[in-house]
């Protein structure tokens, strides 16, 4: 059902590109007066906990199809909220997150479906666009969720919940909610690398082509190679042999780059194509996972949207 429900939108957004142009347009406009506490620079936020959640009212108008789950800034949307009593996380130690998603009628979501082989993705990044996590939290009865992050570094991080509900008003509709937490300390802020299409991490380089445009659906292509030779020994990793997130610079701004390259059994790559669509212009941090002999590697690089 996730995928057809995913083809269905590829397929829209091929379509009606025109269409696509002027959703994210509209929902770029209406998310940049979203949370500009989370804007600021540097690491000295002094937000409360809780984001506003004022963002992307244009991105859920009735009639835009499911293309787009608006920037991902905002803890409610459409009657779902993404709640949590915890403010703060330690530092440097290994924390778990309880957070839950509740309904438009207030009540605990408990049914949710089952979207590239997990009923719920989780992202984790601090406020200088450093600490990537992606997780998969797991979900008691009531409907509390706890994500067991990695140890965090002192600062602002932001927490990404994204899922699909499975009954309900907002069932089959994707939604990404998120929260900010501090981790209490020294904040030792990370100047952002400069763009660039390439990027190496554990023996791999990863070279990502494509200029994209904000607002325009768009194709990006990432390359694998190893030793300056192609890759091809690419695992499925969530149904896909790239898992491609990305994060704005000015806002932390959610962006989930869907592949399009189909999966077919141990022997992925060198070349996936990806379905862009990034709201905003500016610079981006790209987070490219990808498997090869039963281990995660994580590429990340700076990407430029004009
Ligand atoms: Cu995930």
């Amino acid at each position: 059902m996730s995928k057809r429900f995913r083809t269905t939108r590829h397929a829209l957004a091929a379509a009606a590109a025109t269409a696509a142009l002027s959703l994210t347009l509209s929902a770029c406009g209406s998310g940049t007066n979203s949370d500009h506490t989370s804007a600021m620079p540097g690491m000295d936020h002094s937000a409360s906990p809780s984001p506003s959640g004022s963002s992307d009212d244009m991105a859920s108008m009735p009639g835009m199809g499911p293309a787009s789950t608006g920037n991902g800034l905002a803890d409610t949307k459409d009657g779902y909220r993404m709640t949590s009593t915890a403010a703060t996380l330690p530092a440097g130690q290994t924390a778990d997150y309880r957070f839950t998603v509740t309904g438009p009628d207030g009540k605990p979501v408990t049914a949710f479906a089952v979207d590239q082989t997990q009923r719920m993705h989780f992202y984790a990044i601090r406020s200088d666009l450093t600490g990537f996590q992606h997780l998969h939290p797991t979900m008691a009865r009531n409907g509390t969720w706890t994500a067991p992050l990695a140890a965090l570094q002192p600062g602002t991080w932001r927490l990404y919940a994204s899922f699909t509900p499975d009954n309900g008003v907002g069932k089959g509709k994707d939604f990404v909610l998120s929260r900010t937490v501090k981790v209490p300390g020294t904040a030792m802020p990370s100047p952002l690398p400069k763009a660039s299409d390439t990027a190496t991490v554990d023996g791999y380089s990863v070279t990502v082509k494509g200029e994209p445009m904000a607002g325009m659906a768009h194709q990006l292509t990432a390359t694998v190679a190893k030793d300056g030779k192609p890759v091809t020994d690419l695992q499925p990793y969530l149904d896909t042999y790239a898992h491609l997130t990305a994060f704005h610079q000015d806002n932390l701004a959610f962006a989930h780059l869907h592949p399009t390259t189909k999966v077919n059994g141990d022997h992925g790559g060198p070349t996936l194509n990806f379905h862009a669509e990034f709201a905003q212009s500016g610079d981006w941090r790209l987070f490219l996972q990808f498997q090869t002999g039963g281990k995660l590697h994580t590429a990340a690089l700076t990407l430029h949207v004009s």
